[in-house]
């Protein structure tokens, strides 16, 4: 029985995901968008490009829940996306609106779906997507290490020139500026970082250096874009979440999840290594982090914290 994909905003991120999926045929998708002609156009496009990929998946476009029911799998990317100068929490009052529609939306026709969010701020508003939804907290997950993770792992393997799948890096903790690339464990061909430091092969100032536009990578591809932000590297990490679930891979990924007293952090959505099978998230992996990596997790934690104080604020039934 083919799975059954919804992709609720079919934007820049959601048309790609839809484009992928198809691809990889992880099963029939149907693009949700309040512009449904978004939707219905882009769904119609790439189901056009079926004779020459060879896939065979149904693609459909729509503006109403009721063809979204029983999705095994859904993928949110409803919202607006930064201009130049924005940072990502200032999207938080016009998205948290969108989400908490959406929630209600999910709620009501797909209670067992397995839900990736993209939108941004991505912590709070996954947070936010739980409690307005209801879902329970191992099948709604937030999409933004992985993505971190692959823009650090790109920009190192350019600096060492190294295939970027001889790298294992990855980045945690909050989707923001204060996100932690975890440099301790992060090894190339098998060798920790620190030793092609120690050998001379890249300095801990370049390696600074890299690490902080890895934190600003988003904001790096919205100037250039100007209207819009980053599509194809964040469509590819979310159909990386949905694949280990419908395969039941087990993949261990960066990915914001509900933290209940792991890493020291409680009743929160933040980055974390975590596994993905057919139940979900189904267990977080807990590292030892050096002290520097554990101070800044824990600032990172605190900046999320922060902005969800501001989203309770904004609506109290986040409380
Ligand atoms: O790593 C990450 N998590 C981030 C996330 C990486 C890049 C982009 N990030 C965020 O994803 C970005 O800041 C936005 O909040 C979302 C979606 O980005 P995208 O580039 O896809 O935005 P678009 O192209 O504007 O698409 C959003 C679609 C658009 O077609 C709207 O009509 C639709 O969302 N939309 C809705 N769909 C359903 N329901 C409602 N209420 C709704 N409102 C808008």
């Amino acid at each position: 029985m083919k799975k059954k994909i919804t992709l609720i905003g079919a934007g820049q991120i959601g048309g790609t995901l839809a484009h992928l999926i198809a691809l990889k045929e992880l099963g029939d998708v149907v693009l949700f968008d309040v512009a449904a002609g978004i939707a219905k156009g882009k769904a119609l496009d790439i189901a056009q490009s079926s004779p020459v990929n060879g896939f065979n998946v149904k693609l459909t476009g729509t503006d109403n829940y009721d063809d979204t029911k029983n999705s095994d799998v859904i993928i949110i990317t409803a919202g607006v996306p930064r201009k130049p100068g924005m940072t990502r929490d200032d999207l938080l009052g016009i998205n948290l609106k969108i989400i908490k529609e959406v929630a209600h939306g999910i709620k009501k026709t797909s209670p067992k779906a397995f839900v990736i969010c993209i939108t941004n701020p991505l912590d709070v508003i996954v947070m936010a997507l739980q409690k307005y939804s209801g879902l329970p907290k191992n099948m709604i997950v937030g999409m933004a290490g992985i993505l971190d993770s692959s823009r650090f792992i790109y920009f190192l393997s350019q600096e060492l020139n190294i295939h970027p799948k001889n790298i294992n890096s990855f980045v945690l903790g909050g989707h923001g500026d204060t996100m932690v690339a975890m440099l301790g464990s992060t090894e190339v061909n098998g060798k920790k970082i620190n030793e092609l430091v120690k050998e001379g092969k890249i300095t801990k100032e370049r390696l600074n250096e890299i690490v902080d536009r890895t934190k600003k990578g988003g904001a790096e591809i919205v100037k250039y874009l100007e209207k819009g932000s980053a599509f194809y590297a964040p469509a590819a990490s979310g159909v990386e979440m949905a694949e280990s679930y419908l395969k039941n891979l087990k993949k261990q990924l960066p990915c914001a999840a509900y933290i209940n007293g792991e890493f020291g952090a409680k009743d929160i959505y933040a980055g974390v290594p975590v596994i993905i099978g057919s139940s979900g998230v189904e267990k977080i992996v807990e590292l030892n982090l050096s002290k520097e990596e554990k101070i800044n997790f824990n600032n990172s934690i605190k900046s999320v914290q922060e902005l969800f104080d501001a989203a309770k604020k904004i609506d109290p039934e986040l409380k």
